[in-house]
């Protein structure tokens, strides 16, 4: 495989300077696209005494107002668009957890900025116009099927459009098409690998090289199974429908860190609390402002997404700076008894233990006043049918490595293997049961 491609060296090679250069420039265009064509935006310019000449450094930043869910909600669906609707050629949502989905549109520019940054992701995989591309995130609303589509397409790659579900039947295409390359949620590819697996399919009968996935958390570990169980190099790949869809940061074969392409998107992690931004190492809240959006630019846009600003330069020769791998949301982390807790610290110690499937689910419950955490792990099949006494070893031993990551007491339930639900998407990991 040829790892050492870049797509566009141009703009993901640029020397820093440039780079900032250039982001000021687009800085100034996009604040003053905002405060002319979205009244939120200029009211809230106007509310900080604040105008589009104000921004004349990328310093100013920290003095623009934050965007927030709860704005993209009360603005649903078009109140942010700053073209009219006769220019948006796309829009996508995303389900969101609560309530309205969240809203993005695309002018024909916005698409072709997509296809530039996916076109980059895809080949930060290794992928070329000789690969064929698998693409298993759903079509659809959701952003993931038709941002990785028209990336691999912009390549020239084949491009096998397989959408989400009918497992054994991607596996029969992925063989007989000889995908090279596949692009899904990590949780789906899991599932996709297993299920080979009782197919009696192996690694080998597949030519996959490269795997994009991303979309939800995934840890390390279940990174190496899927490297070993799939025979490739998989890759993680972050983006949300507010911003563009898939494509804002991708790791590149390195793997230490996702690059954010700051040509487009502009970046700070901020302490959630007091909104103060965070020195590079700091884990805090991802903002994101756009550079280049046309129908619907967002500034300093909370993502509620958790991470730190990797300062050192990749070997890997492009200059985009890094983000470290998502810890989790500030809203999937889960506060059992006063302790911090994300469903990734839980993965990760998980999946490296044998004997268990990577196949787990996190119940919260409230007993009275005290929170209980519950953790489900499939165990290998014939493991289970094995004599209790071993069983009974195995939950000690999980029960004690979670404990010993989290510092609160947790109960184990080892179930049989398949009992935990598939998912074809986004994987849903935590079932919180407390009413708070
Ligand atoms: O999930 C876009 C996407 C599609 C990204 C395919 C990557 C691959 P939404 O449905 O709007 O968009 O969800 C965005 O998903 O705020 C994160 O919480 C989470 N997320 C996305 N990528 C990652 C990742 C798509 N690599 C939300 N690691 C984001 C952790 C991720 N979380």
């Amino acid at each position: 495989m040829e790892l050492s491609l870049i797509w566009n060296e141009k703009y993901e090679c640029m020397p820093q300077s440039e780079l900032k250069a250039l982001q000021i420039e687009r800085l100034r265009e996009t604040v003053s696209r905002v405060f002319y064509d979205a009244p939120f935006y200029r009211r809230a310019f106007q509310e900080r005494g604040m105008g589009p000449d104000d921004v004349k450094s990328l310093d100013d930043l920290s003095r623009l107002p934050f965007t927030t869910k709860n704005d993209l909600r009360d603005n649903y669906p078009y109140g942010l668009f700053t073209v009219p609707l006769s220019e948006v050629v796309r829009v996508h949502a995303s389900s969101g957890t609560t309530g309205k989905p969240v809203v993005g549109g695309y002018t024909r520019h916005d698409l072709e900025v997509w296809a530039e940054v996916m076109a980059r992701s895809l080949t930060c995989c290794g992928a070329t116009k000789n690969s064929v591309i698998h693409v298993a995130y759903g079509y659809g609303l959701f952003t993931g099927g038709l941002g990785a589509h028209c990336g691999a397409e912009r390549i020239g790659a084949s491009v096998i459009p397989a959408s989400g579900g009918h497992t054994k039947r991607q596996i029969m295409i992925m063989k007989d098409f000889g995908s090279t390359i596949l692009a899904c949620t990590p949780s789906y590819a899991m599932h996709l690998a297993l299920v080979m697996e009782e197919m009696g399919i192996y690694k080998s009968d597949l030519k996959l090289q490269g795997g994009l996935f991303g979309a939800e958390s995934w840890s390390q570990n279940m990174r190496s199974q899927l490297e070993d169980r799939l025979g490739i190099m998989a890759l993680d790949v972050y983006g949300l429908t507010e911003i563009i869809g898939p494509g804002v940061a991708v790791e590149c074969p390195e793997k230490q860190g996702l690059h954010v392409w700051e040509d487009h998107f502009l970046f700070e992690v901020i302490d959630p609390e007091t909104g103060e931004q965070l020195p590079p190492g700091s884990y805090g809240e991802l903002v994101v402002t756009s550079l280049t959006k046309q129908a619907m630019p967002l500034i300093r846009y909370r993502t509620r997404d958790i991470t730190t600003i990797m300062a050192e330069a990749c070997p890997c020769g492009r200059t985009h700076r890094r983000i470290g791998r998502f810890v989790g949301r500030t809203d999937d982390m889960l506060v059992i008894r006063g302790v911090n807790v994300f469903p990734s610290q839980i993965e990760e110690v998980l999946l490296r233990i044998a004997h268990t499937e990577p196949q787990y689910q996190i119940i919260v419950e409230r007993r009275g006043q005290l929170d209980e955490l519950e953790v489900q792990v499939e165990v290998s099949g014939q493991f289970f049918s094995d004599e209790v006494r071993r069983l009974e070893t195995l939950e000690r031993q999980i029960r004690r490595e979670i404990e010993d990551v989290l510092n609160i007491s947790v109960r184990i339930k080892l179930v049989e293997p398949k009992t935990i639900e598939r998912s074809e998407g986004k994987a849903k990991r935590v079932i919180d049961r407390r009413q708070l």
